[in-house]
């Protein structure tokens, strides 16, 4: 099992596509164990996006991402990081598939809706920067009846 961060950006948020993409990640089976809106500020972008702050997009990507609020996720699955990415889509959505996220619903590169961490020392990281340990649910599949697998 594997947990990973997922964000809806504030884009998402803003043209009311939460529940659908919400929906999407439930559909595919991933399960839904932390969940909060939160408005980043300034210092959570940077630490967020560390490995982006010398690119020539970053200013840009924190003026967007502290914009406004947006959607937390801890999504636990087997393979939950790739599965993820993959219903993400590329980056530029000019280069994702229709069927995943921003080959359905994104235009641009800046506004792609989705944020999905890319490995599990990332998603290690970033849970932490959005939730604190009790802020994520710990489900015993053998012993939590209201676990169904899907
Ligand atoms: P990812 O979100 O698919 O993991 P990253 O390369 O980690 O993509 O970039 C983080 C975010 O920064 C992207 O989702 C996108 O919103 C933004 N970004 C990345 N590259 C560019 C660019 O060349 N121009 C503008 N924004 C970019
Ligand atoms: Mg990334």
């Amino acid at each position: 099992m594997q947990k990973t961060l997922v964000l809806l950006k504030p884009d998402a948020v803003q043209r009311g596509l939460v529940g659908e993409l919400v929906s999407r990640l439930e559909r595919k089976g991933l399960k839904l164990v932390g969940m909060k809106l939160v408005r980043m500020d300034d210092a959570l972008a940077r630490q967020h996006y560390a490995e982006h702050v010398d690119k020539p997009f970053f200013k840009g990507l924190a003026e967007f991402i502290t914009s406004g609020p947006l959607v937390a996720m801890a999504i636990e699955g087997e393979d939950a990081i790739c599965m993820v990415r993959t219903l993400m889509g590329e980056t530029n959505p000019a280069n994702a598939a229709p069927g995943t996220v921003r080959g359905d619903y994104a235009v641009s590169i800046g506004l792609n809706l989705v944020h999905g961490s890319d490995s599990p020392e990332s998603a290690q990281r970033e849970l932490a920067l959005f939730f604190k340990e009790d802020e994520i649910l710990e489900y015993d599949r053998a012993t939590d009846p209201w676990i169904i697998e899907s």
